[in-house]
C-alpha cells in the first residue's frame, strides 16, 4: 500500500457529521495587520491581556471539539477554548502575565510554554516537576513574558500509544511577545501552524526526502544495522492551521505588499518543506529570536517544534498555492491559497520551487566571510542518540547516551557556566532536538561553522552532527528531548539538573 492508498484510507475513516453546523474558527480572519492599525486577529478570538491585578490575563480551557477541517471532513479532538489553533496569546517582553487553565477533560494535561524563560514549576512538564492540571480542575500559570519573539504553547504530556493525546490533539497555540523594537516593516501579518490529523502507525517511513547520498554523514556507522524498523507514525490528513488546502479564506494579498508570516511546525511528527512558486522568503527570525543574516530563500524547512518569521514580498500578481513540496502531503491538506486581488482567473496554481536546500548556517553571524568566533565553552558535553529498531511492542525505542529516560545525574549544569553540546545523531532519522527554559546558539551543523543563529530547537539531520553553545543561565530542572512526539515518548530525552 501507498502513502496515497494511505490518505484515501485515513479519509474514509473521518466522521462526516456536523459538518454545516461548524463554525470555522478562523472565518475570514486570514488577513491581519494593516499597518498602521490595532493588534492582530488572526486566531478570530484573540484574547487580549486584562488590566486587572487578580483577574487572569487569558483562559484555556482543554476540551474535546470538533474541527472542520473541510466540508464534510470533521475530526475529533481536544483542543484549547474550542478553536483550533487556540487563541493567540499575544503580550509585551516583560510583562506579568497569568494564564489561568481550565481542564475538561478527565486526564491530567500540562502546558507547556515552549520558547520561554520561566521556572520549572511553570513550565509545563511532569518531568521538571511543573504540577499538572488536575482532570475537571484548574491550575494558573504565571510568569514573566521573555524573551521576544515567536512563541507557541502546547500540550506536553506523555501519549506513547495513545494517539489521542498531547501533540497528536489540537493543544496548540501561538504566543507572541511582543518587543518594544519591532519595526514592523509589513502590510499584513499571518499566521501559519502546519499540522497532521489522524496519526497511526506503520512500518513505512513517512519522513522527508531520504538524506542525499553526498551529505556529510559524520556519524555513520561502517556497517548498517540490519534490524528492521520498528513502527513509526504517519498521517493522511494535513493542514495549515484548521483548514485543508482549498477549504478556508485565501490569503488575500495585493502586488507590493511585505506580508510578515510566521511558520509553526505544530504537527507531532513529521518535518515539512514549504514553497511558494515565484516568491521568495526573507527569513529574519529562527525560533523567534532574529537571525544575524536576514537571507531570502526559496523553500522553507520546519521541523516539529521549529518557527520560521519570513517577509514574502507580493510581486507576481495571480493565485497560487503556497503548500508542502511532497505532493501528496500538498494534495492531502497542507497548503492555503494566495491570492492577489483582482484577478480574472481564480483556479489556484501549483508549481515547485526551485529545489534547493535548507540551510540554517546562512543566516549567521560572518567577519570578513567568516563566522563570528565564539567563546571557548568551560565544559563539553556529548550526546549520542541511537535507535532501538522494533524495540518493544514493535515500536522504535531511542537511547541518549546508551539508555532510555530516564538519566539519573548524567547531565548536570553549574550556574554561569558556557557548555558546548555536541549532539552525534547515529540514526538514520532526523531529530528536532528541543532544549526547554533555555536557547542556544548553534556552532557547528555536519562540520559547517556558523554563529549568531539562537534557537530553542535544532534539526539533527540523519546520521548528522550538530554542535551549539549555551549558557546556563535558567536554574531548575531542564527538560531535553526529540520533538517528535512518539521518540519523546520512546526514551528520546533526557533531563538537565543545575549542581
Ligand atoms: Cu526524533
Amino acid at each position: 500500500m501507498n502513502r496515497r492508498d494511505f490518505a484515501r484510507l485515513g479519509c474514509a475513516t473521518v466522521i462526516g457529521a456536523g459538518a454545516g453546523n461548524l463554525r470555522p474558527a478562523f472565518a475570514q480572519s486570514l488577513a491581519l495587520r494593516q499597518v498602521p492599525g490595532p493588534p492582530p486577529h488572526p486566531m478570530g478570538a484573540t484574547l487580549e491581556p486584562n488590566a486587572s491585578g487578580l483577574a487572569a490575563d487569558f483562559t484555556l480551557r482543554i476540551a474535546p471539539m470538533l474541527v472542520e477541517l473541510a466540508p464534510q471532513v470533521v475530526l475529533s479532538t481536544i483542543g484549547y477554548n474550542n478553536q483550533v489553533p487556540g487563541p493567540l496569546l499575544r503580550m509585551r517582553e516583560g510583562q506579568h502575565v497569568a494564564v489561568e487553565v481550565v481542564n475538561e477533560t478527565d486526564v491530567p494535561e500540562f502546558v507547556h510554554w515552549h520558547g520561554l524563560f520561566v521556572p520549572s514549576d511553570v513550565d509545563g512538564t511532569e518531568e521538571e516537576g511543573t504540577p499538572p492540571v488536575p482532570p475537571h480542575g484548574r491550575r494558573r500559570y504565571q510568569f514573566v513574558a521573555n524573551p521576544a519573539g515567536s512563541r507557541w504553547y502546547h500540550s506536553h504530556t506523555e501519549a506513547m500509544l495513545d494517539l489521542h493525546r498531547g501533540a497528536y490533539t489540537g493543544q496548540f497555540g501561538f504566543l507572541m511577545i511582543d518587543s518594544a523594537n519591532d519595526p514592523g516593516l509589513y502590510d499584513q501579518e499571518v499566521f501559519l501552524a502546519l499540522r497532521e490529523w489522524q496519526p497511526f502507525l506503520t512500518t513505512i517511513d513517512p519522513d522527508e526526502e531520504r538524506p542525499d547520498p553526498s551529505d556529510p554523514m559524520p556519524e555513520k556507522p561502517a556497517i548498517p544495522d540490519p534490524r528492521p524498523n520498528g513502527l513509526e507514525i504517519s498521517a493522511p490528513l494535513y493542514s495549515i492551521n484548521d483548514k485543508m488546502l482549498g477549504a478556508g479564506e485565501p490569503l488575500r494579498v495585493r502586488s507590493g505588499q511585505r506580508i510578515l508570516m510566521h511558520l509553526l511546525n505544530a504537527s507531532p511528527s513529521q518535518i515539512h518543506r514549504i514553497g511558494l512558486f515565484g516568491h521568495h522568503f526573507l527569513v529574519i527570525a529562527l525560533d523567534g529570536n532574529p537571525v544575524p543574516t536576514p537571507q531570502p530563500v526559496n523553500l522553507i524547512e520546519i521541523a516539529p517544534g521549529e518557527r520560521v518569521d519570513a517577509i514574502v514580498e507580493m510581486n507576481l500578481p495571480g493565485v497560487w498555492i503556497l503548500g508542502e513540496l511532497r505532493d501528496v502531503t500538498r494534495r492531502s491538506g497542507m497548503g492555503i491559497v494566495v491570492e492577489y486581488a483582482n484577478q480574472a482567473q481564480p483556479r489556484p496554481q501549483w508549481l515547485p520551487p526551485a529545489k534547493t536546500r535548507w540551510d540554517y548556517t546562512i543566516f549567521g553571524k560572518t567577519i570578513f566571510g567568516k563566522p563570528a568566533p565564539h567563546p571557548p565553552p568551560d565544559q563539553t558535553i556529548d550526546m549520542v542518540f541511537e535507535k532501538v529498531p522494533g524495540g518493544p511492542n514493535g515500536i522504535n525505542h531511542w537511547l541518549v547516551n546508551g539508555k532510555e529516560y530516564p538519566h539519573e545525574r548524567e547531565f548536570v549544569f553549574r550556574q554561569g557556566r558556557r557548555y558546548r553540546l555536541l549532539f552525534h545523531n547515529r540514526t538514520d532519522d532526523s531529530h528536532p532536538l528541543h532544549m526547554h527554559r533555555h536557547l542556544f546558539e548553534l556552532v557547528e551543523l555536519n562540520g559547517k561553522p556558523t554563529a549568531g543563529i539562537k534557537k530553542d530547537t535544532v534539526v539533527v539531520p540523519a546520521f548528522g552532527r550538530a554542535t551549539v553553545d549555551l549558557v546556563a543561565d535558567q536554574p531548575g530542572l531542564t527538560l531535553f528531548h526529540c520533538h517528535i512526539q512518539q521518540h519523546m515518548d520512546f526514551g528520546f530525552k533526557a533531563l538537565f539538573r543545575y549542581a
